[in-house]
C-alpha cells in the first residue's frame, strides 16, 4: 500500500453563533432572614373614660395651723370694764361733761392732734367764755410762759376759723388784738398766748400761728370714752418713733404785732 496521501488544507470555517442560555441552576431555598422592624401604631380615636376608682384611705392629720385674723394692732381694742368708768382720763379736769389737759411736750399742730386721739379725744375746742377760762387757768398751772395749741384752724379755707370736730367757730371768740393776723399767710392754727406776754392786753388771749411752730398743747376727752391704759400704752409706743424725730429748733415765743 501506498503512504497516505497529503492532508487536505482546506481553510477553517467561520465562528458560529452563540448557543441559547444553557438551564438556571436549581439550588435550594436560603436561610429565613431577620425580623423587620415594627411597623406604625394604630392611631384610632381614643375610647370613652373608664369609670372612677375607689376612694382611698383618710390621711394622716396635719400640723396645727394659725389661728385666723387680723394682725394685732389692727384688731378691735378689747375694753377692760372695769377701767370703762364714766370719769376722766388721769391728769384731765372735767368740766361740764369734757375732761381737759394741758400738756407740757412740745409738738406743731398735727401731732398735738394725735397726741389727743391717743387719749381718744380731739385738741380742746373752747367754745364759751367758761371753758375758755378753764383752759387759760389748767395751761397756766402747767406753764404760765409758755403757748398752747387748741383745736381750732383755718386750713382747709384761708379765714375761715373752724374747730377740729369740722363745726364753724361760730359767735364766741377770745382773739388777741389785731389776731388772727395770718402772718406771711402762713398762720392756720390757733393757740393761747402765754400768760407772762409782754403785752398784758394780749395774754391769754388766741392768736394764729404757722402750724409747725413747736410749742405745748391742750386735749379734750369724753369721759367714759376711754380705752385701757394698756392699749393707751401701747399705741403711744407705736406712735413715739415718728412724733420722737422732730427737728428740735429753738421755740421763740414770737407773737405778731
Ligand atoms: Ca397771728
Amino acid at each position: 500500500m501506498g503512504p497516505p496521501g497529503p492532508v487536505s488544507a482546506c481553510p477553517l470555517g467561520e465562528k458560529g453563533h452563540m448557543g441559547p442560555p444553557g438551564p438556571v441552576s436549581a439550588g435550594p431555598p436560603g436561610e429565613k432572614g431577620p425580623m423587620g422592624p415594627p411597623g406604625p401604631v394604630s392611631a384610632g380615636p381614643p375610647g370613652p373614660p373608664g369609670p372612677a376608682g375607689l376612694m382611698g384611705p383618710i390621711g394622716p392629720p396635719g400640723p396645727n395651723g394659725k389661728a385666723a385674723g387680723p394682725p394685732e394692732h389692727l384688731k378691735p381694742v378689747r375694753l377692760n370694764k372695769a377701767l370703762v368708768i364714766a370719769s376722766c382720763p388721769e391728769g384731765y379736769t372735767k368740766f361740764r361733761g369734757t375732761c381737759y389737759k394741758a400738756f407740757n411736750t412740745l409738738a406743731n399742730f398735727a401731732d398735738s392732734a394725735l397726741y389727743c386721739r391717743v387719749d381718744g379725744g380731739t385738741l380742746a375746742m373752747p367754745r364759751d367764755a367758761a371753758t375758755n377760762y378753764v383752759l387759760i387757768f389748767l395751761k397756766n398751772a402747767v406753764d404760765k410762759n409758755a403757748y398752747f395749741w387748741f383745736g381750732l384752724h383755718d386750713r382747709r379755707e384761708e379765714g375761715s376759723f373752724e374747730w377740729i370736730d369740722g363745726s364753724a367757730l361760730g359767735s364766741y371768740n377770745y382773739w388777741a388784738s389785731g389776731e388772727p393776723s395770718n402772718n406771711d399767710s402762713k398762720e392756720h392754727c390757733a393757740h393761747y398766748i402765754s400768760s407772762t406776754y409782754r403785752k398784758p392786753a394780749n395774754a391769754n388771749k388766741w392768736n394764729d400761728k404757722n402750724c409747725n411752730f413747736l410749742i405745748f398743747f391742750i386735749c379734750q376727752v369724753a369721759p367714759g370714752m376711754l380705752t385701757p391704759l394698756q392699749d393707751v400704752r401701747k399705741r403711744q409706743a407705736e406712735l413715739s418713733p415718728p412724733v420722737l424725730t422732730f427737728k428740735k429748733t429753738l421755740v421763740k415765743y414770737k407773737t405778731s404785732k
